[in-house]
């Protein structure tokens, strides 16, 4: 019986794969949320503590942490990290001054034991922005080819249009088929 439940859920797609998404403060990470949701830009204030919502895609439904970016609670975010499958770092792709800070905090995260498993999917945000950083700027700041235990991806998106999201939903859906 157990068995048949779970061939059920695995047809059905039951299993919630856990997401977290990660980043400074102001980097988009709850417009990105909730464009996902909704496909819309929504009005948003800083993240005080951490949203959650499911998104499903065809028969893939992931969990999705929204965790907040200000200094204070980055030292929270490894209270999140356990069953973790998808670490999504959102940056802001103007902000050239913090990408170091971004850079530190990303590797940090990924020395964690909880994490060891874990894909990481990099969001450059804000690219209707004209002064923003390319996705190949910012993998090269974020020094992303070191990174060798986990499987990333960058991805260039604009969280108020959408673009670039539907790709990062596939990528994040090929990576949990995957495992
Ligand atoms: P956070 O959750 O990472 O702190 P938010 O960030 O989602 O709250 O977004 C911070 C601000 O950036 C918001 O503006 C939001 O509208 C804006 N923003 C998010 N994504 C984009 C984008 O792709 N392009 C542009 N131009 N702006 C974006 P406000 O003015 O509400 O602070």
């Amino acid at each position: 019986m157990g068995n048949l439940v779970a061939r059920l859920m695995t047809v059905f797609g039951d299993r919630e794969h856990k997401v977290i998404i990660v980043g400074l403060d102001n980097a988009g990470k709850t417009t990105i949320l909730y464009q996902f949701l909704t496909k819309e830009a929504v009005h948003t204030s800083p993240t005080i503590g951490s949203n959650v919502e499911e998104i499903a895609l065809r028969k893939t439904r992931f969990l999705v942490w929204d965790i907040g970016g200000q200094e204070s609670l980055r030292a929270t975010w490894m209270s999140y990290y356990g069953n973790t499958e998808i670490v999504i770092l959102v940056v802001d792709s103007t902000d050239r001054e913090r990408l170091t800070l971004t850079k530190d905090e990303l590797h940090r995260m990924l020395a964690h034991e909880d994490l060891q498993n874990a894909s990481v999917l990099v969001l450059a945000n804000k690219q209707d922005m004209k002064n923003s950083m390319t996705a190949a700027e910012i993998s090269q700041c974020l020094t992303l080819n070191s990174i060798t235990g986990h499987s990333w991806h960058v991805q260039a998106c604009c969280a108020l249009t959408g673009e670039g999201l539907p790709a990062s939903l596939d990528w994040m859906r090929s990576r949990v088929v995957a495992n």
